[in-house]
């Protein structure tokens, strides 16, 4: 028996608005689910949509003296990350997609959707899942309902966004939201039974961004199918920035406080997938005179506010992030936050009931269970965990949370990084030259590639411009425009840009720069140029440090590491330059001449050094 109007009209909250119902409506027709419920995000529901998994089969319930609340999925091995390869921008020209996108007719894909999404829901419960992205009712934030057939989306929506009747309240204001449809794309028979993590080979994640609308076939995995998140929050929201005016970016938000004169710093980061912004954004100095407060690890939308500042917001309330690696050494704060009330995904078990990944403190277990669900021991010769698993927390668990990470205007920015995972070429930290170079430095990122999306090649080089490749939701070079243009409209109140990177190796494949806490030396740096308290070297890709100025108390790099962190090779540089013009050219017209200009300026640079 499959859902008709009559009962989603019975199954609605007094707040929900009629064209809300009469979309639900609509969907249940085309989806026929067995069942309709419309989420409030209480208490209540978190705990009987986690009973329902662990009933069957999708959770396991960690041990509660452990890890309370908390529970373990694990997926298929086909459904572990993103899928750049099957995510479409669906915009009447495709020359509006632009190059670095997979483009589809928005007509045609509504045609493949309409077969796709027939009866998909089969056998299940439709959930209607209101949100909001950015704290309720603020002025930078935005509404969406997500329809999902899967309880594993809903509990995380609930961890990522704030989730529930508040929501549905605001739209029942009138506001603007967008409607965003789910399916793990794997219908019911009746008495079949579920499988622990149902998907479907065949994936589809679109964007329709002329329109607003997302539909999101046959993943259940983090980016593909909570779409509050990458589809919403930078797909679909980079788009709306550029009609109104201001900035949906891949970046983390942190607060740094210098104790000596109380002066507050904030910096957003833009890094690829797995490259680092949980880690800054949750940073532990280890120079004394700053403390760190997070904002966020993941998302910044910014706008410019009263006084001509531009003001971020994080528009999540959770962190979805990579586990491998994590530590009480390396990333305490969120070791702390997840010690309760989390959902991991694909990490491994150990016999008493907790998480395990590789990088993890303590000795390796004798025994584990991974995430395949097979027993395993460290003669098993493959990671426990997968390379991309991955804990969804409350980002108000996090201890160092900043006191106004709720703030509905934002925090004001004053610097911007951008980085990338590189071995080789690039150096620690460079100021820009003007902000056209900070644009410049943005758009020719290049980063070795991790295992965030299954379908691109792990530790391949590629350009990465903005660390928003797979999150542009139109055409990249209009979007480095539209940040020319926002710089324009801003001017010396833009903030600065700096081009960072924690990964350069020495000769024998080291980590020549000691990174996490030690970043703090990095952004002590920033904070006294920008004080006009240290001068800069006019290097080949932007302004360097004094190694006199830069603090390596405690640290183990001297005089001799510094230099190879600094070594611009110019035949290395000149083949840089090649493979950015050569990616550039791809844009054809659409590229600014302040790019190319940039380029240019590079050149002659590199041809003097
Ligand atoms: P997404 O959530 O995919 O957008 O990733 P993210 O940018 O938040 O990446 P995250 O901070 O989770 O870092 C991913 C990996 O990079 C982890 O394995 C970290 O241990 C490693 N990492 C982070 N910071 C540093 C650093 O300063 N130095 C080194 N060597 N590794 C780092
Ligand atoms: C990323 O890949 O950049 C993530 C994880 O933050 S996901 O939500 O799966 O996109
Ligand atoms: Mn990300």
């Amino acid at each position: 028996m499959s859902v008709t109007e009559k009962d989603v009209r019975a199954a609605a909250p007094s707040n929900a608005p009629e064209d809300v119902i009469a979309w639900v409506a609509k969907i249940a027709e085309l989806a026929t689910p067995d069942a309709i419920e419309f989420c409030d995000g209480s208490q209540e529901e978190w705990g009987r949509l986690t009973q329902l998994m662990v009933d069957n089969g999708m959770f396991t319930r960690l041990n509660p003296e452990k890890r309370p609340n908390s529970f373990l999925a694990r997926s298929l091995p086909s459904d572990v990350a993103r899928v750049e390869s099957r995510t479409f921008i669906c915009c009447e020209k495709e020359e509006d997609a632009g190059p670095t996108n997979h483009w589809a007719d928005p007509k045609e894909m509504k045609a493949i959707l309409k077969e796709k999404f027939t009866a998909t829901m089969k056998g299940r419960t439709l959930y209607v899942v209101p949100f909001s992205m950015g704290p309720l009712g603020g002025p930078i934030s935005q509404l969406g309902i997500e329809l999902t057939d899967s309880p594993y989306v809903v509990c995380n929506m609930r961890i990522m966004t704030r989730m529930g009747a508040k929501a549905m309240d605001l739209i029942n204001e009138g506001r603007l939201w967008v409607p965003a449809v789910h399916s793990v794309g794997q219908p019911l028979e009746p008495g079949e039974k579920d499988t622990a993590w149902p998907c479907n080979d065949e994936k589809y994640i679109t964007h329709f961004p002329e329109t607003n609308e997302i539909w999101s076939y046959g993943s259940g995995y983090g980016g593909n199918a909570l779409l509050g998140k990458k589809c919403y929050a930078l797909r679909i929201a980079s788009t709306m920035a550029r009609r109104d005016g201001w900035m949906a970016e891949h970046m983390l938000i942190l607060r740094l406080t210098r104790q000596s004169d109380n002066k507050q710093f904030h910096v957003t980061a833009a890094f690829p997938s797995a490259c680092g912004k949980t880690n800054l954004a949750m940073l532990q100095p280890t120079i004394p005179g700053y403390k760190v407060e997070t904002v966020g690890d993941d998302i910044a939308w910014m706008r410019p506010g009263p006084d001509g500042r531009l003001y971020a917001i994080n528009p999540e309330a959770g962190f979805f992030g990579v586990a491998p690696g994590t530590s009480y050494k390396t990333n305490p704060m969120a070791m702390d936050t997840m010690r309760t009330n989390t959902i991991f995904t694909n990490v491994a078990l150990t016999d008493d009931g907790d998480v395990w990944w590789e990088g993890i403190d303590g000795d390796v277990p004798e025994h584990l269970i991974d995430w395949h669900g097979k027993d395993w021991t460290p003669e098993s010769g493959q990671p426990a965990a997968h390379a991309n698993s991955r804990f969804t927390t409350p980002a108000s668990q996090c201890p160092i949370i900043c006191p106004d990470w709720e703030a509905p205007q934002g925090v004001p920015v004053d610097a911007i990084l951008f980085g990338g995972r590189r071995a080789t070429n690039v150096p620690l930290v460079a100021e820009q030259y003007s902000a056209a170079h900070g644009v410049f430095i943005g758009a020719s990122v290049a980063s070795e590639v991790t295992a965030a999306a299954t379908d691109v090649k792990a530790g391949s080089l590629r350009h990465d411009p903005f660390a928003m490749l797979p999150f542009c939701g139109y055409n990249m070079a209009d979007y480095w425009g539209h940040w020319l243009e926002m710089q324009a409209k801003l001017g010396t109140a833009f903030p600065k840009i700096y081009q960072v990177n924690w990964f350069r190796k020495d000769e024998n494949g080291k980590f020549l720069w000691p990174g996490y806490g030690d970043n703090s030396r990095v952004l002590d740096w920033i904070v006294r140029r920008s004080a006009g308290e240290v001068e800069a070297i006019n290097g080949v890709t932007g302004r360097y440090p004094h190694f006199e100025d830069f603090n390596l108390d405690g640290v183990d790099v001297g005089k001799a590491e510094w230099d190879k962190m600094y070594t611009i090779d110019p035949d290395a540089w000149a083949a840089e330059a090649d493979s950015t013009e050569e990616y550039f050219s791809q844009f054809g017209d659409r590229l600014p001449q302040a790019i190319k200009d940039q380029l240019t300026a590079l050149r002659a640079r590199i041809a003097a050094a």
